[in-house]
């Protein structure tokens, strides 16, 4: 227990796991089996899924995450399979039955999960690859085949293997998503219903909402910066403001929409831009302004057009960076024509966005993946008493779960469980509520949370006070029973920040 303890996320999973293991004995053995995977899960690292569209980029996007060239991406097998990325000490591939066997897999010549595995597809569950990549220690991350394919059975192990314990065999072998990152093109637009109903098939009937999930707008550097009003054809203006405008369509079921080119990303961060391809694009920089304008036209154009540079130099090129990473590239070696390998490196990730992606895996993830696990949990522990068929069972469960909630050490969860109800439209609220009970959601910091950030300190220490005492007498006489039980939660968030800041100063 103690050894399990430690690596447990924080407070609040070492509570439902105490929960977890007190139920153990007092269910049955099916259900108890069931926690067991419960506990399990709880202590290793925070699960989070990419997913998405078919050839949205959810693979180059993964590799970049990572820092290492392993998923592969555009063609092969895998991408038709969920592959889940996780910590080990030495790299090693497992291909998982679904019988349960299990296969050790040879990296391909690149260090990559080969293309064709040489199993037989049809009976495989999924891909476990352990990696000694830092990135990993405290985020598993599970890449997911297209959504949206033609290929009913790749959606249907991916449902299974990220929705969940109700599924027998899942059960035993892997265990859902805890949270997902969700990757989105250019296509989705404000009526775009499709695009939700991807999103709900990702996470697979679990509850998503700017709690656990987090969307990317990726491939930003084909976005038609023309057809993006305000953007001034600058390329990158034109991602920033379209991933806003997703967000608007896309919140509160996620937390934000980042932009985010994941190739220019996966080039820099995996050692696939070297120093030969900052030679190929030094001597691209010396062409004359002409030849340069006309050959980054059109990526044919670029390939085909009489130069120096070999084409096959250049086809590498494209395939590494686009033609927007190229520019991009050209322009830091025209203001800097010395410019090392290593620093041009650092400006294409730079243009990449990959580091608004990172920060906000970390402020929305990482920083509250004690929360994110320990509400993943108790959802589970209620799906499986839920599952047993045994009303007492059921109701033993339910009681535990609400004696846990109503300390006052689990207040925070009450406040995640209170958010995701809110985002998801489970508890309707007028509309301005929602998003004042939302905002707790956007940030750690306690301004933000208030929606006042930037003002003086007794500003803040007075809204917290006025708005708990609003949020109780709504809670007592303005609200139905569910948004009474919201309310609640809210009134407890704006007593604890008052105190908070009351001390501080
Ligand atoms: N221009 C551009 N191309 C990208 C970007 N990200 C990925 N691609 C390309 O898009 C294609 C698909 O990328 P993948 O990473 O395999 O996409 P995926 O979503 O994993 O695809 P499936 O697993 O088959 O659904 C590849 O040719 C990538 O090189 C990007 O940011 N910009
Ligand atoms: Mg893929």
């Amino acid at each position: 227990m103690t050894a399990q303890a430690q690596q447990l996320a924080g407070p609040l999973s070492a509570a439902v796991a105490n929960l977890c293991a007190g139920l153990r004995p007092q269910v049955s053995p099916n259900t108890a089996a069931g926690f067991r995977e419960v506990l399990r899960r709880l202590s290793a690292p925070l699960q989070v899924a990419v997913a998405g569209r078919i050839k949205s980029g959810k693979s180059t996007l993964v590799n970049a995450l990572i820092g290492r060239r392993v998923a592969p991406t555009d063609v092969g097998e895998c991408t038709r399979l969920v592959t889940r990325f996780q910590y080990g000490t030495v790299d090693r591939i497992e291909v998982v039955f679904t019988d349960g066997r299990k296969q050790v897999l040879p990296f391909d010549a690149n260090g990559a999960i080969p293309a064709d595995l040489g199993v037989d597809v049809g009976a495989v569950s999924h891909i476990e690859a352990y990696l000694t990549n830092a990135v990993l220690r405290d985020l598993t991350v599970i890449d997911t085949p297209g959504l949206g394919s033609l290929d009913a059975a790749s959606v249907a192990r991916t449902e299974a293997l990220l929705g969940g314990e109700l599924d027998p065999v899942s059960r035993n072998a892997v265990a859902g998503a805890e949270a997902v990152l969700y990757v989105v093109t250019q296509g989705v637009r404000n009526d775009d219903h499709q695009a939700l109903a991807a999103f709900t098939a990702a996470t697979a009937g679990r509850e998503a909402g700017p709690v656990n999930a987090i969307a990317v707008l990726n491939k930003a550097d084909t976005i038609a910066a023309e057809t993006v009003e305000g953007s001034d054809g600058d390329t990158w203006k034109a991602a920033v403001l379209l991933a806003e405008r997703q967000a608007h369509t896309l919140k509160p079921r996620v937390a934000d929409v980042i932009p985010v080119i994941g190739l220019v990303a996966e080039s820099a961060e995996t050692g696939g831009f070297t120093s030969a391809d900052a030679d190929a694009l030094r001597k691209l920089a010396e062409l004359d302004d002409a030849t340069r304008e006309t050959m980054l036209i059109s990526a044919d154009l670029f390939v085909t057009w009489e130069c120096d540079v070999p084409v096959g130099v250049r086809t590498r090129l494209l395939e590494k960076l686009d033609l927007y990473g190229i520019r991009c590239a050209l322009t830091a070696l025209d203001a800097e024509p010395a410019i090392t390998a290593g620093a041009l490196r650092r400006r294409l990730l730079d243009s990449s966005g990959l580091d608004g992606v990172r920060g906000k895996l970390n402020a929305v993830f990482r920083s509250r993946a004690d929360g994110i696990k320990a509400a993943a949990a108790l959802a589970s522990i209620t799906a499986l008493a839920g599952a047993s068929g045994d009303p007492n069972e059921r109701q033993r469960v339910h009681d535990a779960i609400e004696v846990l909630l109503a300390k006052p050490e689990a207040h925070q969860l009450r406040l995640l469980e209170a958010l995701t109800l809110v985002a998801s439209g489970a508890v309707a609220m007028p509309a301005d509520l929602a998003e004042e009970v939302l905002r707790f959601g956007t940030s750690p910091d306690v301004a933000e949370q208030l929606g006042l950030r930037g003002r003086p300190h007794p500003e803040l220490v007075a809204h917290a006070l006025e708005r708990a005492g609003w949020w109780r007498s709504f809670a007592s006489f303005g609200a139905t029973p569910a948004q009474s039980r919201v309310a609640h939660v809210v009134h407890r968030a704006y007593f604890l920040i008052w105190q908070q800041l009351r001390g501080r100063r």
